[in-house]
């Protein structure tokens, strides 16, 4: 008996000591210089992960505050404000008892701005990892209280841990210092070169003053303050614009071209004329302008005299035969974006066709497999042709009534952008791209194609917008003022496993969203794109909002009223059915990695040491351009943007990627946050269609096929590409500037 009591004590003492050892070996694992320094899946820890330090008099305890993305059926989360959202969990280390620190009883996480006001109880927190509420500040500090009760509405006790978000990094003075050695180095006898500037500079040209052919600047951001200085640079190839003859026909409104299955019809690109008005005030609400003042003729591009081209409109399963004409000045191809076609009639030039020569003409088949809405675009030179007007919605009808829920009627909104300085278009770049970092933000707001933009309904009307976005480059956050009701049913080539009650709508260049509104008070409802930019010289962030239309609402009510079927959210089985053979690969490994970022070749000083000081820190997504001198004078000569396969290290077009029909591919995108100028990219893929699996390890539970992504900067997006159309696919960043800059590459789907 004592024998067994001494063995199970000896038993007892040696698995004590293991657990001791396991202990140190754990705290030893897990006890890293940074409590970010941990993994944490996919997330990029610069960004997304606050350490969290003890206070004064504090010893022992630490902690972590990770920023997680919360669901958003647009892949990433703002408010409709534009204010980014995060969701917090924190991971929380030897804090102690909180009574040994005084009269205290519980541990409380708050969250706060630097300016400590509003302050945000998250909730009670312990040690160990626990997800807990949602913060929504451009710039904030989480800290850590010890408080008499955890009932405590305010911040009353002791300061126990605190961090910082990365956005808190940003500093004004940094750019001052930049400017000091530039303004030292101009006072040089060759304005162009100075002492130790890259070789770079001298190809940079500097104008002080317009001639005739020379470039017209972009104007500065009205609330950002750009050094006079700055504004002297110019990019390092001719300005392109149109031609303007005396023949050329003023735009037309797009009309609407229904075709049967069989039927053609003629696309033809060619100069149009239009006229264009300054940028209207940066808020809502404000005065409206009048269109009969201050207007100024240019020529731009449309198909077939329309701006935006026709509207086209098909049954889902049908066919038809388009001729395209191409009277432009550029050699280029139509896309027929997300449809999954021919691959022989993608429109790519040298990877599915010959480019069409100024002049030329291409006969394309194009069938049309899933309900939805589409565009089609050149897919050569983007960023003059497709932003100086050549655009078009393709509107495919399935043939189920059900298909969607009732509405009265549909609004068919293309959202674009136009960048002009006073009246005149600012020019394109003839030998290559410009604005090649950030893409080219327009400073005049367009729906259709016009500036402003109405609709009329009745009280009570479930409208149904199909929205585009065809812009080179910008995220828009839509939303309606005074809110109106809405829910999202549909993305780019599917409907929603189910919808889902919304209050705005973020659209990535090239996605597409569907969303049902109902209007039930009588009165004007403004159309409104807000976001919060980004002063990089100021280091502060701002409300951007514009006006993009008005939806007057009549009130005489809706007849029929579909209130009832409006207020219920449909679930999609046909839609999850489709979707169920691919959940098994949502835990599966990842077959194909892709890392996207910059390759800055000798940027025109000052640009490289201001990026420099500007790499500090990154928005997930950079919603406007307020450096448009800067983002300007940047051409495809000095940038390469990169999409590096990681298995090979193989970038853009040497990347040689083959599968086959049938095959499904888990491919992760990961935005290289420490790239020189990382910023947000809409990633296409041609000719599949694919699910959005997970956004920095965050599973997607509700699915929709998609053709396009938004990867923010230093997200991690992991898509399951099914592999259903055989052909040599592009894939490839939507900014117009992006693509013209290397990124992108072809993949290889064998019958
Ligand atoms: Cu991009």
């Amino acid at each position: 008996m004592i024998e067994r009591r001494a063995l199970l004590l000896l038993i007892l003492a040696i698995a004590c000591a293991a657990i001791g050892r396991s202990d140190a070996r754990t705290v030893a694992a897990q006890a890293p210089a940074s409590s970010c320094d941990s993994t944490n899946g996919t997330l990029d820890a610069d960004l997304y992960c606050i350490e969290l330090l003890p206070a004064d008099g504090i010893d022992r305890a630490w902690g972590a505050a990770w920023l997680l993305p919360p669901a958003s059926p647009f892949g990433i989360a703002v408010s409709a404000a534009g204010e980014p959202q995060h969701d917090v969990r924190f991971d929380l280390r030897d804090l102690p008892d909180p009574s040994s620190l005084g009269p205290y009883t519980a541990y409380v996480a708050w969250a706060t701005t630097p300016q400590l006001s509003p302050v945000v109880k998250l909730g009670v927190v312990r040690n160990g990892t626990m997800p807990l509420g949602r913060v929504s500040f451009d710039r904030f500090l989480i800290l850590i209280t010890a408080e008499a009760s955890a009932d405590v509405s305010d911040r009353a006790g002791r300061l126990v841990l605190r961090g910082t978000s990365a956005s808190v990094r940003m500093q004004p003075d940094d750019l001052s210092f930049v400017l000091a050695g530039f303004l030292t180095r101009r006072e040089g006898a060759d304005p162009r070169v100075g002492p130790g500037d890259s070789p770079a500079a001298a190809h940079t040209h500097h104008e002080m003053a317009d001639t005739p052919g020379a470039w017209t600047p972009p104007p500065m951001h009205p609330q950002v303050i750009m050094p006079p200085e700055l504004m002297t640079l110019r990019p390092d190839v001719s300005s392109y614009l149109p031609r303007s003859a005396g023949s050329i026909p003023l735009a037309r409104p797009r009309e609407l071209v229904r075709l049967r299955d069989g039927a053609s019809l003629t696309l033809v690109a060619a100069p149009v004329r239009r006229v264009l008005f300054g940028p209207p005030p940066l808020r809502y609400g404000g005065a409206r302008r009048s269109l009969g003042e201050g207007g100024r003729t240019v020529t731009m591009l449309g198909f077939n005299g329309q701006y935006p081209g026709p509207l086209i409109q098909v049954d889902e399963e049908s066919t038809i035969a388009v001729r395209f004409i191409n009277r432009t000045d550029f050699p280029t191809a139509i896309h027929w974006h997300g449809v999954r076609l021919d691959n022989r009639f993608d429109g790519v030039p040298h990877v599915t066709q010959e480019p069409v020569p100024p002049g030329g003409s291409f006969d394309y088949k194009v069938r049309f497999r899933d309900a939805g809405i589409y565009w089609y675009h050149p897919h050569h030179r983007e960023d003059a042709l497709q932003d100086l007007g050549l655009y078009g919605n393709l509107l495919v009808r399935s043939r189920d009534p059900q298909f969607f829920g009732p509405a009265n009627r549909d609004e068919i909104v293309m959202l674009d952008d136009l960048l002009v300085n006073d009246t005149k278009l600012v020019g394109y770049g003839l030998e290559s791209a410009t604005h090649a970092l950030m893409g080219r933000f327009g400073n005049v707001l367009l729906v259709n194609g016009e500036p402003r933009w109405e609709a009329r309904v009745r009280r009570g009307d479930v409208v149904r917008f199909f929205f585009t976005n065809v812009s080179s480059t910008r995220v828009f956050n839509l939303s309606f003022q005074p809110a109106a009701r809405m829910k999202v049913v549909a993305s780019d080539l599917s409907r929603f496993e189910r919808e889902e009650w919304i209050d705005h709508v973020t659209i990535a260049p090239a996605e597409r969203y569907v969303v049902d509104v109902r209007f039930d008070t009588a009165g004007d409802v403004a159309l409104v794109n807000r976001v919060r930019a980004i002063d990089h010289v100021q280091a502060r962030f701002f409300e951007e909002s514009q006006v993009l239309g008005q939806v007057h609402v009549a009130a005489d009510p809706a007849a029929p009223d579909h209130r009832a079927a409006f207020e219920r959210l449909r679930r999609n089985t046909v839609v999850a059915a489709d979707i169920d053979p691919y959940r098994q690969h949502l835990a599966g490994p990842v077959d194909r990695e892709l890392l996207i970022t910059l390759r800055a070749g000798e940027l025109p000083f000052p640009l490289g040491p201001l990026l420099n000081f500007e790499s500090v820190y990154r928005n997930p997504v950079e919603w406007s351009g307020t450096m448009p001198e800067m983002d300007w004078i940047v051409t495809a000569r000095s940038a390469r943007w990169v999409l590096r396969d990681h298995a090979t290290g193989r970038e853009n077009m040497d990347i040689d990627w083959r599968f086959r029909v049938g095959q499904v591919v888990k491919l992760r995108l990961i935005n290289d946050r420490s790239a020189l100028h990382a910023m947000q990219h809409p990633i296409h893929i041609h000719g599949q269609r694919f699910l959005v699996l997970s956004v920095n390890g965050v599973p997607n539970e509700n699915l929709v096929w998609k053709d396009t992504v938004l990867v923010p900067t230093g997200f991690v997006v992991d898509v399951l590409v099914e592999m259903s159309n055989p052909g040599k696919w592009m894939l490839h960043c939507h900014i117009a500037e992006h693509i013209e800059t290397g990124m992108r590459m072809v993949f290889d789907v064998a019958p």
